[in-house]
């Protein structure tokens, strides 16, 4: 069974995730929206397909209490269906439209999205990392579109985004977008550009006016910051944990490089130093996501039968038996009754209900 496929438990964990991190309340949330709307709300939080956001959108529209004090929201909620309409139409080509072409849809353990000031070498190290053909070139702007490809870590890999580049001048209206279904982001810098330090923060101050915010909160990884207390929870607000790639490396080998800058930033972003011309460094990024997103690999067998050693279905930490069957088949997660398990936490063969959580290399059996 192909493991690329956990999109529901996906699509459900990280954002549960992030709220574990908001520690926020609903405070501007106007008193008197319909538990239909705030149903919506909650659907489009967790949804990650375009197709899927436009309709809690949608229904976000129908739903919301249409007076003054949410003006300001219905108008959001129009230009979001409008520009995610758009998008979907994709670009008209001779009266023939051709699909959504910005968002890419995830595969794998997780999707990583590569951003940054241009040249930074996002390309360089997206090719080096997956084995992808996305264009390279020594000037900027090289970039125009979204360039999937898979990075193998172990046994299972993860889902690498090339994107164009943010710069103080131009950013592709729809990499917002892009950036939705996004797990989290690599921010590609060239260490041995002195301008690096002005373009960290032109990139995280563009972003945050489209409401998406670079953390370093991955679940994995201790917490180094508080955050922001006073921030309200908005809905279209995206928190992505980041870790910040020192590319480049082979111009500037001094290794507390990073650490000077992340300093001078007032920065607390978990960093990686990389060469994508020696590969220097580039070995480390699989280990930091797995840790950093809490991967959890399960190995399904049937009865009677060795488990599929090869290809793990992945779900995050705090996943359960239901998630893992909700990946095989929606079908056999409906009709779940038990499971059989093998693992660390359980005794061979244990019979688990379809609330279990799993942990990083159990065997599950599922009755249905
Ligand atoms: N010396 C050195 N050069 C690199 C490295 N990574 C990338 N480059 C060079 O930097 C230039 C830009 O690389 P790209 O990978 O196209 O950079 P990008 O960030 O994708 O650029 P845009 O798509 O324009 O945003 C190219 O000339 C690369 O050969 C590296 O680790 N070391
Ligand atoms: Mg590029």
């Amino acid at each position: 069974m192909n493991q690329a496929k956990p999109l529901e438990s996906k699509g459900r964990l990280p954002r549960l995730i992030r709220r574990r991190f908001a520690q926020v309340e609903f405070i501007d949330m106007p008193t008197n929206v319909s538990p239909e709307y705030k149903k919506a709300e909650e659907a489009y939080r967790q949804a990650r397909e375009p197709r899927e956001r436009l309709d809690c959108l949608r229904q976000m529209f129908r739903t919301i209490p249409k007076h003054k004090g949410t003006e300001h929201l219905q108008a959001d909620i129009k230009t979001r269906i409008k520009q995610l309409t758009e998008e979907l139409a994709g670009p008209k080509k001779g009266g023939r439209r051709s699909g959504p072409s910005h968002v890419v849809r995830p595969e794998g353990a997780a999707q990583l999205c590569l951003a940054g000031p241009p040249n930074a070498g996002k390309s360089s190290l997206h090719a080096r990392l997956t084995g992808s053909h996305t264009d390279i070139g020594p000037y900027p702007y090289t970039t125009h579109l979204p360039v999937p490809g898979m990075l193998p870590f172990e046994d299972i890999h993860f889902q690498l985004v090339d994107l164009p580049p943010v710069s103080d001048d131009f950013m592709e209206p729809w990499l917002v977008n892009a950036l939705q279904p996004a797990d989290g982001v690599l921010l590609v810098i060239d260490v041995s550009d002195p301008d690096c330090l002005e373009q960290v923060p032109m990139v995280l101050g563009r972003l945050k006016e489209k409401k998406v915010f670079l953390t370093a909160a991955w679940p994995g990884l201790e917490r180094t910051e508080q955050q922001e207390s006073d921030e309200t929870e908005d809905v279209f607000r995206l928190d992505l944990p980041t870790v910040l790639i020192a590319n480049k490396s082979d111009l500037d080998p001094d290794p507390e490089e990073i650490e000077i800058l992340e300093e001078l930033l007032g920065l607390r972003f978990p960093a990686l130093t990389m060469s994508a011309k020696t590969g220097d460094g580039l070995d480390a990024l699989g280990s930091f996501l797995f840790r950093a997103l809490e991967i959890v690999r399960v190995y399904t067998k049937l009865p009677g039968k060795p488990a599929d050693a090869e290809k793990p279905f992945t779900v995050r930490r705090g996943g359960t038996v239901l998630d893992v069957a909700g990946l095989v088949h929606k079908d056999i997660a409906h009709g779940l009754k038990f499971a059989r398990m093998w693992g660390a936490e359980v005794f061979d063969g244990q019979r688990v209900g379809p609330d279990h959580l799993v942990s990083d290399g159990d065997v599950v059996e599922l009755h249905f």
